[in-house]
Formats: structure tokens, C-alpha cells, sequence
């Protein structure tokens, strides 16, 4: 098989949030850059996963020209319920902080940020195979793989990305002995479904039960996104429709007689509960991103905010590092990112404790939870704080 070289400023390996958003900013600034991905367009268009934006990803996509469509198909809320003790407790957002949540799907941005890359024939090779990283100790790394078509290439760049998820080849390209990991298992994984049915509140609403959490999102006024704790080894074929619903009625049940409208189920999956940090996030011309460096429970809705946190900076990093010879913010990129890594990393862990039943706690550590829920809807400042969390810090 012949190989073909070629030359680029920045391999981007992954077409997620992070790598689709490294790449357009770094276009921005006149970086020029590929994404290779391993699955095809439509896999990552049609991908069901996050669904909550932070209002600075909402302003970047906005900065950057992106917004039409998140302007007028985002469903922006001002609060969300806990739900606990069969009674709502609102958390009024934009009136403790001044700022809002937008739900728009993870897939959408992805759309937007595709039909962005071909209108300016920006390169996505999707459907790439055996990605490997070369020389990410020098000033010429390389990314070989193999195209769509079956032809080997040799990509030469000046820094290489690794946006690949939690489950790519760029962060175990390191040599060993670079990175040190953190990580913590919960003891319980999150079943989610896709409903093709309106939801049946206007805001989302987490509620803490007896039996496990469940939650109340949506993606549009037709779709409805609920989640239900299950346990770590469960599986999907334990959990028909019929039994889907009956454990979400369960859990959302109120005082006043809440019903979820139900309807077909269009996706199930499973996700595991963890959370991971790699440190640092750089090694040589290799920078992580996203979910490939670092993985925060859903509960509180902050990975694909992170991403797009970690690119917005990486992409200045490398336009100074490439364009003007300055390599002080490559330098301090990890750190920088790292700290609101952890502090996400913190509040998701906090907000995961509190709202779900954890099958090792005795009931004197059930007392202490409700207590915490109790407090967090009842003092203004605790109130205040949570909302703060939840709604995310302003990119600096
Ligand atoms: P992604 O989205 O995993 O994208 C990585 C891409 O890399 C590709 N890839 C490769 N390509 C080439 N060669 C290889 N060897 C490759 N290996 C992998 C993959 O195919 C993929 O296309 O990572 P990225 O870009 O860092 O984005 C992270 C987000 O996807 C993630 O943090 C969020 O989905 C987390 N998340 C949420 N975040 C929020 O901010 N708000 C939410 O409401 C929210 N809800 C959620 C979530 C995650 C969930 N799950 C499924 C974990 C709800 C759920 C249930
Ligand atoms: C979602 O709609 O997928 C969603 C909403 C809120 C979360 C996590 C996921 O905390």
C-alpha cells in the first residue's frame, strides 16, 4: 500500500464538540487544520447525548456565527425543578444569577458546526481508520491512518489534538509515566430514553426517590429525554418500554397527581456513572480535549461545556504558539483548563451524591442527603451558589 504525505498546521483527531469547535475556531484565526473521525457524518449528526448548553457555549456559538439555529429552535430555561419528598422545590436560574440554560442537543451543534465546515470547505475526513501519533516530542508530529477510501496517509503537522472521547488513541499515545489519572466509580449508571412525545413539564426536573433518580429533560417541543438510575450491571434488554415508563412514573410521582405523557421510544442506552481526570493535558505538540482528557457525571450538565471550554482556549493557545511564536499559553493550557476541570468535576460530583440513592449509604447518610436538599431549595444563598455551579463560569 503506497502512503501519501501530507501537510497540515493541526491534526484534530475526533469530530465531537471539542475537535468540530477546535477546528472551526482555529479556521477563524487562520490556523488551517483536519478532523479525522472514525465514524461517518451521519453516526456523529444523529448521536443522542447531551442537551443542556451553558450560556458562554451558547454566546461562543453565537461569536463565532453559529446561533440562527440554537436561537430559534434552543429551548432556553430560566429554572429547573428538584423534585423530592413528591413535591417540586424550583431553582429560579435567572433570577439567582442573572443567566440561562439553552437546551439544543449535542447533535445539533454537531449539524451546525458540519454544514459551517463544508460551506468553507474546511476538511472532516470522516470513516478514517487506525489513527496512530508519531513524534509528539517534536515540532513535527505526525498523525498516520488509514482514509475511506483505504489509502494510508502520512499527516505532518505542527501540533496534533486529541478530541477523540473518553475511549480514543491519543491519550494512551503518551509515553508512559506522563499522565497521572484520577478517577471515581458511583456505585450506579443512568438508563436514558428518547420519547417521541411532548414533555410533560416546561422546565427539566430532577427528582430524588427511594427507589433512584430520574430525570425530566427534552429536546424539542415533540421529544421528551428522561434518564432513570439503574444499577451498575444492569442491562437494556431488563428494561422493555413498558417498564421504562412505569419506573419513570414512579419516581416522578407527586402530591398533586404529576403523569408523564408518554409515547414511542425512539433510543435507549446505558451509561456508566464516572468521572476521570488525566493531568496534564498536554504532553510535547500533543493537546487533549474534552471528554479524551477528562469525564464529569451528567448530572450536572457540564462535559460538552468543558470541551468547548478547553478548545476555545486551545485554539488561542496554538494560534500563539503557531502564528506569532509565543508559546506561554500552550504552556499554561493545561492548568488553566484543569482548574475549571475540577471545579465542574466537584459541583457534578456533589449535585450526583445528593439527588441519587446510593445502595451502600446506611440511614443516618440518607438523613444527611435529604437534609442537603432540603437546605440547597430553602436558604437563598445556598440556592444562589448551586445555580451558580449549575449554570456555569464565564469562559475568561
Ligand atoms: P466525543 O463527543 O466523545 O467525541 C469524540 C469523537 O472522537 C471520535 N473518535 C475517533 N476518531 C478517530 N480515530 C479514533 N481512534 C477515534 N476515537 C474516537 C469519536 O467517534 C467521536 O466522534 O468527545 P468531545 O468532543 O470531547 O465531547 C464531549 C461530550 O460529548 C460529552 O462531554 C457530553 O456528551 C457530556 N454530556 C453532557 N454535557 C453537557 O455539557 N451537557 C449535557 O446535558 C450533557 N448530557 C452528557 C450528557 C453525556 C452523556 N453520556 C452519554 C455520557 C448526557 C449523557 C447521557
Ligand atoms: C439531557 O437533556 O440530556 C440532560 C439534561 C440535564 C442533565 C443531563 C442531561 O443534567
Amino acid at each position: 500500500m503506497t502512503t501519501h504525505t501530507r501537510d497540515v498546521e493541526v491534526g484534530i483527531v475526533g469530530a465531537g464538540p471539542a475537535g468540530l469547535m477546535l477546528s472551526y475556531l482555529l479556521h477563524l484565526q487562520g490556523v488551517e487544520a483536519v478532523v479525522l473521525e472514525k465514524h461517518g457524518r451521519h453516526h456523529v449528526e444523529q448521536r443522542v447525548r447531551a442537551g443542556v448548553c451553558g450560556q458562554p457555549t451558547v454566546d461562543l456559538l453565537r461569536d463565532i456565527g453559529l446561533g440562527a439555529r440554537l436561537g430559534l429552535e434552543g429551548l432556553p430555561h430560566h429554572g429547573f425543578s428538584l423534585r423530592f419528598d413528591r413535591r417540586d422545590h424550583r431553582v429560579p436560574l435567572t433570577e439567582l444569577t442573572g443567566k440561562r440554560i439553552t437546551v439544543y442537543g449535542q447533535q445539533e451543534i454537531a449539524k451546525d458546526l458540519i454544514r459551517a465546515h463544508a460551506e468553507k470547505n474546511l476538511p472532516i475526513e470522516f470513516e478514517v481508520s487506525d489513527v496512530a501519533l508519531h513524534d509528539l516530542d517534536t515540532e513535527r508530529p505526525c498523525v498516520t491512518y488509514v482514509d475511506a477510501d483505504g489509502d494510508a496517509v502520512r499527516l505532518r503537522c505542527a501540533a496534533v489534538a486529541g478530541c477523540d472521547g473518553f475511549d480514543g488513541v491519543s491519550r494512551h499515545s503518551l509515553p508512559s509515566g506522563v499522565l497521572t489519572v484520577y478517577e471515581h466509580e458511583f456505585p450506579y449508571a443512568w438508563l436514558g430514553v428518547l420519547a417521541h412525545t411532548p414533555p410533560s413539564h416546561g422546565e427539566l426536573i430532577y427528582a430524588a426517590h427511594e427507589r433512584g433518580f430520574a430525570l425530566h429533560s427534552m429536546r424539542s417541543p415533540e421529544l421528551t429525554r428522561l434518564y432513570l438510575q439503574i444499577d451498575l450491571d444492569d442491562r437494556l434488554e431488563h428494561w422493555p418500554d413498558e417498564r421504562v415508563w412505569e419506573e419513570l412514573q414512579r419516581r416522578l410521582d407527586t402530591v398533586d397527581g404529576f403523569r408523564l405523557r408518554e409515547g414511542p421510544l425512539l433510543d435507549k442506552s446505558i451509561t456508566p456513572m464516572f468521572c476521570f481526570v488525566a493531568e496534564p493535558m498536554c504532553h510535547g505538540r500533543l493537546f487533549l480535549a474534552g471528554d479524551a482528557a477528562h469525564i464529569v457525571p451528567p448530572t450536572g450538565p457540564k462535559g460538552m461545556n468543558l470541551a468547548v471550554a478547553d478548545v476555545r482556549r486551545l485554539a488561542h493557545a496554538l494560534h500563539r504558539l503557531l502564528r506569532r511564536c509565543d508559546p506561554e499559553p500552550a504552556r499554561t493550557y493545561s492548568e488553566s483548563c484543569l482548574r475549571r476541570v475540577w471545579c465542574a468535576q466537584q459541583f457534578s460530583c456533589q449535585m450526583t451524591a445528593m439527588l441519587h440513592r446510593d445502595p451502600d449509604a446506611d440511614d443516618f447518610a440518607r438523613r444527611l442527603t435529604l437534609a442537603q436538599l432540603r437546605h440547597t431549595v430553602s436558604s437563598r444563598s445556598a440556592a444562589a451558589s448551586f445555580a451558580e455551579d449549575y449554570v456555569g463560569l464565564p469562559f475568561e
